[in-house]
C-alpha cells in the first residue's frame, strides 16, 4: 500500500493498532483486534467491517439549513476524474489504516457523473481501473455495489417507480453499468435501496402499477445477474421514509411480502440498516429476527439514529446493549454470510477534522466486537436461550407438537379442553429477571 502510493493523506496517523481495554490511546482499539481467533476465525473474518464510500469520502456536513463544514485536503483539482482517482487513493489508505476489510459505494459515490449515460459510463470505467489496482495493493475487497438511483433530478418522481418510462429505462441502464462495475470488482453483494421508490400523494399516484413496474425492474436485475454471471447476494434494504414519504419498501416484513407477491424471494435477501428500523417504529433486533426467521438475513447498515429526532441521522453506534441483543439474533440465525457490518454513517457535521473520521470508525468497530464477544458469551452460557426454549416446551410433545404438526384441528383441541385440560395455569414472562440478567452478562 504504502510503497504504491508516493504520497500519505493521513501524514500523522498510522495504521490504528489493538491495545486492549485499559489503552487511553483515543487512535487505538480497545475490543476489536482484527487477528484475534474466535473459533478458528479471525475476528477481522467474522465482523466484516466496510466503509461506506458515500458518507466518509462524499459527505461533507451540510444539512437542510447549510452547506457543508468539512473540507478534505485531497479535494483539489480542476479534472473531476483526477480528483476521484484521489479521493479514492485517500479512500484506500483510510481502509487500511482502520483495518476494514471491505467497503461499498454507489456509482456516482466513485466517479461523476457526466452530461450524457456514456460519459457517465466512461468516468465509471475509469475509476473502476483504478479500484481494482487499489482493491489489489491492499486486499480490500468490496462488499457491495449500488447505483444512485435518487440524487439526480431525472429520478425526483422515482426510478423503477417512475411514472414516465423513459425515467425507468434510464434507470434500468445505469442499474446495469453498476451490476457490471460490482461484478468487475468482485462485490459480494449487490444492493437495491428505493429511497424515490414511494410516493408523495396518492393523489397523483397509481400504486398497484409502480409496484409492478418495481418487481418487472428486481426482475431484470436478476436475469442481467444470470447472462454476466455475477453471483453476488442481491439485497433490499428496507426503509420507511426519507426521503420519499411512504418507501414502498417500508420495512422487512413488507419487503417480504413485496418479493413473494412478485415471485422474487429466491434471489433476494435483506441488508438491515439500524437507523432505518428504527423509523419504521421498530428495534433494529425486530428487523433481524423478521428476516432470519424467513432465512433472508442478508447484511447490515451498521448505525444508528436519534431518539429526539425523527429522520436518518446515520450515527456511529456506540450501545453496546443495542448491538449485543443484535448480535445473539444474528448469531442464533447463523450469521450473515456474504454480508458484513458497513459503516453506513456519518460524521456530526461539526466533526471536521480527519481524525474524527478514525475516532468514528474506530468507536464504532469497538462497539461491534464487544458485542460480539458479549453475545458469544450469552449463547455459550445458554441461560437466556433455555428459558426461551422452556417456555414453548408444551409445544414439544403431546398435542402441542400435533398443533405444530398441524396434525390436529380445533374439533379434537375443544374436546381436550372440555374433557381434560380445563383452564390454562397463569405462567409468568419474567421479563424483569431477563433483563436482569441481560445486564450481568453487559457489566
Ligand atoms: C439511505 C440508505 C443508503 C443505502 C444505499 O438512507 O441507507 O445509504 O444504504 O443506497
Ligand atoms: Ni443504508
Ligand atoms: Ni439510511
Amino acid at each position: 500500500m504504502e510503497g504504491s502510493m508516493a504520497k500519505t493523506h493521513f501524514p500523522k496517523i498510522k495504521t490504528v493498532a489493538y491495545e486492549g481495554p485499559g489503552s487511553g490511546n483515543p487512535l487505538a482499539f480497545k475490543h476489536y483486534n482484527p487477528e484475534e481467533i474466535i473459533g478458528g476465525k479471525t475476528l477481522k473474518e467474522h465482523l466484516r467491517f466496510s466503509i461506506a464510500y458515500w458518507h466518509s469520502f462524499r459527505g461533507v456536513g451540510a444539512d437542510p439549513f447549510g452547506p457543508g463544514t468539512i473540507v478534505r485536503p485531497w479535494e483539489k483539482g480542476t479534472d473531476p476524474v483526477s480528483i476521484a482517482k484521489n479521493r479514492m487513493d485517500a479512500a484506500f489508505e483510510f481502509f487500511t489504516k482502520i483495518q476494514a476489510p471491505f467497503y461499498a459505494f454507489h456509482d456516482r459515490d466513485i466517479a461523476p457523473e457526466g452530461r450524457t449515460l456514456a460519459e457517465s459510463n466512461r468516468n465509471l470505467d475509469k475509476i473502476v481501473a483504478h479500484a481494482k489496482q487499489l482493491q489489489k495493493a491492499t486486499g480490500i475487497k468490496l462488499l457491495w455495489g449500488t447505483a444512485n438511483l435518487f440524487s439526480n433530478p431525472r429520478y425526483m418522481n422515482g426510478a423503477a417507480t417512475n411514472p414516465d418510462a423513459h425515467v425507468f429505462a434510464y434507470a434500468a441502464a445505469q442499474v446495469k453499468k453498476a451490476m457490471e462495475a460490482t461484478k468487475a470488482l468482485g462485490g459480494e453483494n449487490y444492493v437495491f435501496w428505493g429511497g424515490r421508490e414511494g410516493y408523495e400523494t396518492l393523489l397523483n399516484t397509481d400504486l398497484k402499477r409502480e409496484q409492478a413496474h418495481l418487481a418487472a425492474f428486481l426482475h431484470m436485475a436478476v436475469d442481467y445477474a444470470k447472462e454476466i454471471g455475477f453471483k453476488g447476494q442481491f439485497l433490499i434494504e428496507p426503509k420507511p421514509k426519507e426521503p420519499t414519504k411512504h418507501q414502498y419498501d417500508f420495512d422487512v416484513a413488507s419487503g417480504i411480502a413485496f418479493l413473494r407477491t412478485f415471485g422474487l424471494e429466491k434471489h433476494f435477501k435483506f441488508n438491515i440498516e439500524t437507523n432505518h428500523a428504527t423509523l419504521a417504529g421498530h428495534t433494529f433486533s425486530h428487523e433481524i429476527e423478521v428476516a432470519a426467521a424467513v432465512g433472508m438475513l442478508g447484511s447490515i447498515d451498521a448505525n444508528s439514529g436519534d431518539m429526539l429526532l425523527g429522520w436518518d441521522t446515520d450515527q456511529f453506534n456506540t450501545d453496546v446493549k443495542e448491538l449485543t441483543l443484535a448480535m445473539v439474533s444474528i448469531l442464533r440465525a447463523g450469521g450473515l454470510g456474504s454480508g458484513g457490518f458497513n459503516f453506513d454513517a456519518k460524521l456530526r457535521r461539526a466533526s471536521t477534522d480527519v481524525e474524527d473520521l478514525f475516532y468514528a470508525h474506530i468507536g464504532g468497530m469497538d462497539a461491534y466486537a464487544l458485542a460480539f464477544k458479549l453475545a458469544l458469551k450469552i449463547r455459550a452460557d445458554g441461560k437466556l436461550e433455555k428459558f426461551v426454549q422452556d417456555r414453548y416446551s408444551s409445544y414439544d410433545g403431546d398435542y402441542g407438537a400435533a398443533i405444530e404438526k398441524k396434525k390436529t384441528s380445533f374439533k379434537d383441541l375443544e374436546k381436550l379442553v372440555l374433557k381434560k385440560l380445563g383452564e390454562p395455569k397463569s405462567r409468568s414472562g419474567h421479563q424483569e429477571y431477563l433483563e436482569n440478567l441481560l445486564n450481568t452478562y453487559l457489566h
